[in-house]
């Protein structure tokens, strides 16, 4: 392990713990942070601690001690761990992810961003342009993302609210040669109503005297992106039509003899050419979609107009929806400019990809509705796959090879995970199902399916605890004990969030723009109502599909992993809130992770294939062995190398305890290997 650190800095990795107890584990904890050692292993896994200040330690001058080391060489720190992803990814041609878990506000954004830079740094030693163009612009989509997809909340000055998976594409060289950029569930709704205290997206505000320099910053990012300037003129142009109809007030009058001569009305209708003029559209044409709906009976085709409820509906529905197509056109464009363009390299290539994810971490509010909710699986499906990758099969695998280990126990949610995303039986299923209800589905009759179908279930409750809680509404919320704390959900909104219902009226008025860039973000306002049939998708099933395959693709790559924990509430780089870290550090299953790697081993090689790589270091092996078996000449191997001590033979696998072994075992193959190129070399010109 990191040596060069002194004791009086705590330990390095948690794994050199005298005793693993919670008490321990907190004690370095806390030492290391007061320290400014906000950066500790369990092994390869890197726990960080949200220093709240800026550090003076990710210069150029750092990158360099990193670049090209082993794991342990140097005291623990981002870079290592994006190292050791990288090397992994060139050495054995492998896929590769890093993954960046915590709560909001832990740092995984900021972590993810240290990640970049530091591969953007250690890459293209021989500054191709090209790769040059590609790291630039890697790097540069950071900032017009966060600035249309980040906010303030009451828990993050800059949270995240979308999800973002990044692939970097390396070429043979190892040199990024482009990405691509998945993007998970906008949190959309925060155009149109922020809880206290927070903000709207940052986009919004940018022009504003307090962000206006960010403003200029995203608008050189756009820039040199290639946004044409007729792009990011309809950005703006976008940002403003939402400000407007978040803005629009409807109106009702009442027919005065019988309901036929009810009126739904704009009440400040001066802000209709205002809008017209910004969506590159007819003011008869924005008035119509916002007041009247289109729809087919029989052979005929109707306008009928809406109530004031459904016209405000459609109002606010509108406004999220063009800022999520706005934001999903602007990470399509991102990944035109990114992506592999060189035919030959995508094809043939040897073309190996290291993912980044940067989520946003589980929150509680005050009010935690449908977002939340998705948020908050997301955290848990990301736990599973910790949980299923670094303490399942981990202990899974000992056990099939013969290994003798003794069983360590932790908590598994999967138990949550179904709960939530179970076929029939899960809570958006049920969602899906009181979706699909003819007639007046309401948020209540969700609620009281999920009561009559979960109320067995542990992690589900109906009622709220505290008995201060207790004067307060029962019937609109419903409590998930989730992996990281009880969050207590209100109903209100589900049926309209996860339905996501846009009218199809405004999707043509959109289409029917004289912008072409509006134009572009709504191909399906192509058809006419006539065409239209299939009810979509609910959102909470596209989540929960994307989702499904985002830890499917995280699984099938070597993952990495980084583990946020945040100090404190208050955003202080002084206070190390004991309770708090516990807390954190006890639903991220840390102590776990250090019992497992502790009595475990670091790496593990088939029989055949350790011995391909390290043959030449052992006569008894080299150029061939004549043991029984391949079993039989790795332990021989080993024994000539004297590392028995440190090693395990299981059923097909060779095991090996510590690091330093394996990494001594790759000094004495490097070697060896350049000695039999000498040999060789000498051979070649005697012969020739
Ligand atoms: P998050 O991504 O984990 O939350 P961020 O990465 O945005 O959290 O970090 C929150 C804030 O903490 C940042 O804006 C910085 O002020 C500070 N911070 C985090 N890491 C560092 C660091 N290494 N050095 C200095 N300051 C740091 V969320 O996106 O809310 O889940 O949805
Ligand atoms: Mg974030």
């Amino acid at each position: 392990m990191a040596e060069h650190e002194s004791l009086e800095f705590g330990k390095a990795d948690f794994v050199l713990l005298d005793d693993v107890s919670m008490d321990e584990f907190m004690e370095n904890l806390r030492i290391r942070f007061e320290k400014g050692r906000i950066y500790t292993y369990i092994g390869e896994v890197v726990v960080s601690v949200n220093p709240y200040r800026a550090m003076n330690i990710y210069g150029r001058d750092t990158i360099e001690q990193y670049k090209g080391r082993e794991l342990y060489e140097r005291p623990p720190h981002l870079f290592a761990i994006a190292d050791a992803a990288y090397k992994a990814m060139k050495r054995r041609n492998k896929d590769t992810c890093i993954v960046i878990s915590g709560e909001s506000g832990a740092g995984k954004t900021e972590a993810s961003k240290y990640i970049m830079q530091y591969i953007a740094a250690i890459t293209n030693p021989h500054q191709r342009a090209e790769v040059e163009r590609v790291k630039n612009m890697l790097l540069k989509s950071n900032c017009v993302l966060e600035a249309f997809g980040n906010a303030k909340t009451n828990r993050n000055d800059n949270s995240s609210r979308f999800g973002k998976y990044m692939d970097i594409n390396f070429d043979f060289k190892g040199d990024p040669i482009g990405g691509h950029i998945s993007n998970y569930l906008l949190e959309k709704s925060r155009v149109i109503f922020q809880q206290e205290g927070e903000r709207s997206f940052h986009s919004f505000y940018q022009s504003s005297i307090n962000d206006s320099s960010d403003f200029k910053a995203v608008a050189d990012a756009m820039k040199v992106i290639g946004f044409t300037g007729e792009e990011v003129h309809t950005v703006y142009k976008i940002l403003a039509t939402i400000l407007h109809l978040v803005g629009l007030r409807i109106w009702f009058l009442g027919g005065i003899f019988d309901s036929d001569g009810d009126v739904t009305l704009i009440e400040n209708g001066n802000l209709v050419p205002v809008l017209a003029e910004l969506l590159a559209t007819k003011q008869e044409s924005v008035e119509k979609a916002l007041l009247y709906r289109t729809v087919a009976t029989g052979r005929d085709v109707i306008d009928k107009q809406h109530t004031p409820q459904e016209a405000s509906y459609g109002r606010d529905a509108l406004a999220k929806a063009i800022y999520d197509r706005l934001f999903c056109w602007i990470v399509g464009c991102i990944n035109d400019i990114i992506e592999v363009k060189n035919y030959d390299a995508r094809i043939h290539g040897k073309n190996t990809v290291i993912g980044v994810l940067d989520i946003y971490g589980f929150e509680i509010f005050q009010n935690n509705s449908f977002e939340q909710f998705c948020i908050n699986y997301c955290n848990e499906k990301l736990q599973q796959l910790f949980i299923q990758l670094v303490l399942k099969q981990e202990q899974e695998e000992y056990q099939r090879e013969g290994i003798p280990w003794k069983h360590i126990d932790y908590f598994n949610n999967q138990i949550i995970v179904d709960l939530v995303e179970q076929q029939h039986k899960g809570i958006f299923s049920i969602l899906d199902e009181a979706c699909m209800n003819v007639g007046k589905v309401t948020d209540e009759l969700f609620l009281q399916a999920l009561n009559s179908k979960l109320a067995k279930h542990a992690h589900y409750t109906s009622r709220k605890l505290s008995p201060t809680e207790k004067c307060l509404e029962f019937d609109r919320d419903f409590r998930i004990r989730h992996y990281a704390g009880d969050v207590t959900y209100s109903v209100v909104g589900f049926i309209d969030k996860n339905k996501d219902t846009l009218f199809q009226d405004f999707k043509r008025l959109l289409y029917n723009s004289s912008n072409p860039v509006l134009k572009a973000m709504w191909p399906e306002g192509k058809l006419s109502i006539t065409e239209v049939t299939k009810r979509p998708l609910t959102a909470g099933t596209l989540f929960k599909t994307s989702m499904i395959s985002l830890v499917e693709n995280l699984a099938s790559k070597e993952p990495y992993y980084v583990r946020c924990i945040k100090p404190n509430d208050v955003k202080s780089p002084l206070l190390f809130e004991q309770e708090r870290c516990r807390h954190q550090v006890e639903y991220l299953g840390l102590l776990e992770n250090v019992r497992v790697r502790r009595a475990g081993f670091a790496y593990r090689q088939t029989y055949p294939r350790f011995l391909q790589r390290y043959k030449m270091i052992s006569q008894f092996t080299w150029p061939n062995h004549d043991l029984p078996s391949d079993r039989e000449a790795v332990k021989r191997l080993l024994q000539g190398c004297g590392f028995e001590h440190d090693v395990a033979y299981g059923k097909t696998k060779v095991f090996i305890r510590t690091p330093r072994t394996l990494f001594t075992l790759e000094e004495q193959r490097a070697e060896m290997v350049k000695r039999i190129v000498l040999f060789l070399q000498k051979v070649w010109r005697g012969a020739l």
